[in-house]
Formats: structure tokens, C-alpha cells, sequence
């Protein structure tokens, strides 16, 4: 077994304990408060679902921007970065530039890395840290943590259940046409977007899959042309009325889980991932051209060091 997917199995405990930090946990951002949540990659994709979250808890205006696009210009309550790695240097010189300005609190794997002394508070999630490259449980803990430490959010399980779900997530067998397409679009409305986004990224990077994501509701508005046989949408969380008819229609695949937690059924992607990237040949655990974390040198146009 690859360490990806040794990784990838300890996701339900790796997300009760995140839980349980989160109740104990003094720097979340507060109700109310104007929130801005930041990272590269998955940790952005993460950034988004949370912030999403956050706002259907009802607490509060919460942005969320690749920290290379942050506008440094707005005035926010609150950051918050996500980085497993604490070494990303867009998220170090974000952090450093706010410094002063706005509390900032990182949710890190590491803590002795620079992050350490860029950002006001640090949260630890080290039982989660990974050997993988490509990330899979760092980043649904750090999402469980955050998610955990709004309370109820309407409509949305508490990780409780969702780790439950993950449980089954973790060992059911995927769907024969899900493993054997070609193509793979991801959907998801709310917080099940950035979910999306995240699945479509571990395909490209562990696999160099062909993925799409979308706004759940904006797949009938073109990337609905993708569609075919032999090839898969995929949606996060609810299904949109009237999606399963139209993928039909133009001889898709749909995959769905509806009652699951769709942080339960990323876990399937991250799966489908891995084992899509052993069937074409390739290492999950060596993905192409990919390192843990990207170090930029210089800043213009010198080329980045790859840790
Ligand atoms: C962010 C990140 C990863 C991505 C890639 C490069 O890392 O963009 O999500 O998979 O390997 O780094 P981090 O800031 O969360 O450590």
C-alpha cells in the first residue's frame, strides 16, 4: 500500500481529534467577526470551503483568497492561513505583510517552521501531517478543526457524523464506471465546492487525471459539453434538481452521495486518485513535477525551490 493510502484511511480518527482540539482552542475566529481565510493549492481549496461554512453558520462575512491574490488592502477582522507545510512562501510574506494590522492565526502540520514566528497564533494539527506529497488528511483535518469550531451549521452534520461516514468512505469499493472513465467533472453548491475544486486537484496531481470543477449550478451553463460516455460528474452534497436527468441526457456518468458528508466523500476521490494513478503506472506517493511545498527564491521570475 502506498502512503497516500495509508494516509488516506486514518482520515475519520484524524478528524474526531481535530474535533476535539477545536472545542479546547482558544484563537478560531470569533461570531461576528469579518473574516478572511487564506493558502495554496489544497490549503486555498480548503480556505473556501470554510469560508462558505462560516457564513451558513452565520457568523459572519468570510472571504477566502489564494494567498498570492489576497488583497492586502482590506480591512478584515481576522486571517486565517491554512499550510501544512509552513514553509509556502506566498503564505509567509502574506502573513508577514498583515503583521500588526489583523490577528492572524495559521493551522499548520509543523511547527518549527517559519510559519511559527509569521503568524500571531498557531494551531498544531501534527497528528494529521502526512509523508504524501500530495495532500489528503492534513487538509480535511485542518477543514474538520475549523468546522468543528463553528458549533452547528444548519444543514451541515457535525464532525461527529461525518467521521462516521468516512468510515465507510474509507473501505467501500468505488464504482466500477467511476474508476474506468476518462474524465471526471466535479460539482458541489456551498461549502461542497471547494470540495470539488480539492477533488479535482488530487486527480491532476496524483494522476494527471483530466478533471473539471464547477459551482453546482453552473454546469448546465457550458462545461456540461464535457460530459459523455465514459465520462463522470461527480457532485458533492445535494443534488441539484433536474442534474441527474441532464447527465443522462448526454450519456455521463453520475456519481453522487447525497446523504453522505461530502467531506466523507472526498475521501472517495482521494481513493479514486490514487488508484487511477497506479493503474496508469504511475507512484502516488512520487507525483510528477510535485514537491511538499513550493519555495519561491527572489521573487521575480527567479525559479522556485521545491521542498
Ligand atoms: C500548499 C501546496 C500543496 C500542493 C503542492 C504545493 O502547501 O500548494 O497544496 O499540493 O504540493 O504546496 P502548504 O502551504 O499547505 O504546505
Amino acid at each position: 500500500m502506498s502512503r497516500t493510502a495509508a494516509e488516506i484511511a486514518t482520515q475519520p480518527a484524524d478528524w474526531r481529534r481535530a474535533a476535539e482540539a477545536a472545542a479546547a482552542f482558544e484563537g478560531l475566529p470569533r461570531p461576528g467577526e469579518r473574516v478572511a481565510v487564506t493558502g495554496c493549492g489544497t490549503s486555498w481549496f480548503m480556505a473556501i470551503a470554510y469560508a462558505a461554512l462560516r457564513e451558513a453558520a452565520g457568523q459572519g462575512e468570510t472571504d477566502a483568497f489564494a494567498a498570492s491574490e489576497f488583497p492586502v488592502g482590506r480591512a478584515y477582522d481576522r486571517v486565517v492561513a491554512i499550510t501544512r507545510s509552513g514553509t509556502t512562501t506566498e503564505v509567509l510574506e502574506l502573513l508577514t505583510a498583515l503583521r500588526g494590522r489583523v490577528p492572524t492565526l495559521a493551522l499548520t502540520a509543523d511547527p518549527r517552521t517559519p510559519v511559527a514566528g509569521a503568524a500571531d497564533t498557531l494551531a498544531v494539527l501534527d497528528w494529521a501531517d502526512e509523508e504524501s506529497v500530495v495532500q489528503t488528511r492534513f487538509a480535511t483535518t485542518a477543514l474538520a478543526f475549523l468546522r468543528a469550531g463553528l458549533g452547528e451549521v444548519p444543514g451541515v452534520k457535525p464532525v461527529a457524523e461525518a467521521a462516521v461516514d468516512a468510515e465507510l468512505a474509507v473501505t467501500e469499493p468505488l464504482p466500477e464506471a467511476v474508476l474506468e472513465a476518462e474524465q471526471w467533472t466535479f460539482l458541489g453548491r456551498g461549502w461542497a465546492y471547494g470540495l470539488a475544486l480539492e477533488a479535482g486537484l488530487k486527480m491532476r496531481e496524483a494522476a494527471g487525471a483530466w478533471t473539471e470543477a464547477y459551482p453546482a449550478m453552473e454546469y448546465r451553463h457550458g462545461p456540461i459539453a464535457i460530459t459523455g460516455p465514459g465520462r463522470v460528474t461527480w457532485v458533492f452534497g445535494a443534488l441539484p434538481e433536474g442534474l441527474a436527468g441532464e447527465v443522462a441526457r448526454v450519456g455521463g456518468t453520475l456519481h453522487d452521495h447525497a446523504t453522505a458528508d461530502p467531506m466523507a466523500d472526498l475521501i472517495r476521490a482521494q481513493r479514486l486518485a490514487v488508484t487511477l494513478a497506479e493503474a496508469r503506472g504511475q507512484d502516488p506517493d512520487r507525483p510528477r513535477n510535485l514537491t511538499r511545498s513550493v519555495v519561491l527564491e527572489g521573487r521575480s521570475g527567479s525559479p522556485a525551490r521545491h521542498l
